[in-house]
């Protein structure tokens, strides 16, 4: 399948996050891409392929534009101020604080529009996430020409990133945006199974009343891990949307065996939905080595993935979404694309 990839991934480049209780190094880096692209070359995957740009009205059907207008001017407006080092916030409108409309400082409007510390804003973050929207969108235009595949290479990750609020690496939901797209192309009915270590909640946030797309996930239990505060079993949507949003939320240390039952039960209710169009959101932090995360599948269980996804028949965009263990990431990410145009 075709590759779509932009460079300008590589603008975005946080320096440091929290974990516990220190300032380290982002997980979340340039190098990631570096390591699927090479190992995509390596397995001649397919061709790849800068995106096209569809402009900012793709983004603006599912992000507020106020949000966009931030997440466009924030790092000039730190800029301006003789700043030089990642823009973090540190206070959100929590419980016990007035969800007021967005503060006028800078760090007052950074909260407002981020659920975590973990999406630093650097002087190129706002061109990177664009651009990974853009390769999206593009992929998303290949399947919509004919394709029977085509897979996103996005960077920054996408699937934490709500309308208006940013989190978890992620700023601008890439698979949301080329959802919205398929259906505004006049796709009827969109599935987006979420594949990553950790809940889709920005992306079932953005459908969870609705259902022209239904939000399938598998991710750790967020009662023990982030995003903690949405993911659980009992989120089944709302209005329109109720019965089109299935969590299944599993334990620490989960394999394959475990998690591919899981994936069963997410494949039949998506089966079942019959949609026009599958999108992938495709995290492979789920392997056993992952810095991060605690589940314990191995490289060749991405090959079983993959195979699996061929064999609903359905046109199929991955969309990437997070993984750490940075020197697998390419062999575990073209594990389930090879192994899909091989079935
Ligand atoms: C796209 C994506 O995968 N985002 C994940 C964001 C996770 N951020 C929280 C990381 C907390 C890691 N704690 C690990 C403790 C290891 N000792
Ligand atoms: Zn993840």
């Amino acid at each position: 399948m075709r590759i779509h990839h932009s460079p300008d991934h590589a603008l975005h480049h946080g320096r440091c996050e929290l974990i516990d209780g220190q300032l380290q190094p982002c997980f979340e880096k340039p190098q990631r891409v570096e390591f699927i692209l090479a190992e995509c070359h390596r397995r001649q995957l397919g061709e790849v392929v800068a995106p096209r740009d569809f402009g900012r009205a793709p983004l603006a059907r599912i992000h507020s534009a106020a949000y966009l207008d931030f997440l466009a001017s924030a790092w000039d407006e730190w800029a301006a101020a003789g700043e030089t080092v990642d823009l973090l916030p540190y206070t959100w409108p929590a419980r016990t604080l007035r969800q007021v409309l967005p503060p006028t400082s800078l760090h007052g409007r950074l909260g407002y529009y981020s659920f975590d510390g973990g999406a630093p804003i650097t002087a190129g973050t706002w061109s990177a996430a664009y651009s990974a929207a853009q390769v999206a969108l593009s992929a998303g235009a290949e399947i919509a020409s004919g394709a029977r595949s085509a897979f996103a290479l996005c960077r920054p990750p996408g699937h934490h990133a709500a309308a208006d609020v940013m989190g978890g690496y992620c700023y601008l939901n890439n698979a949301a945006i080329a959802a919205q797209a398929a259906l505004d192309g006049g796709a009827r009915r969109v599935a987006i199974l979420d594949v990553d270590y950790h809940h889709g909640n920005g992306t079932q946030d953005i459908f969870y009343a609705r259902d022209d797309v239904l939000f399938l996930s598998l991710h750790g239990d967020p009662g023990f891990e982030f995003p903690f505060f949405l993911g659980y079993a009992d989120e089944t949507g709302t209005g329109a949307g109720q019965g089109f949003n299935l969590n299944l939320p599993l334990p620490a240390g989960s394999a394959w065996d475990s998690w591919s039952a899981a994936l069963e039960v997410a494949l039949a209710r998506l089966q079942s939905y019959a949609p026009d169009l599958l999108l992938v959101s495709l995290g492979v932090d789920t392997f056993k080595a992952d810095p991060i995360s605690q589940f314990k599948l191995e490289s060749d269980d991405y090959l079983r993935l993959g195979e699996r996804l061929a064999r609903l028949g359905l046109p199929t965009l991955f969309v990437m979404e997070g993984g750490y263990a940075v020197a697998e990431i390419g062999i575990n990410t073209v594990n389930v694309l090879a192994a899909f145009d091989g079935a």
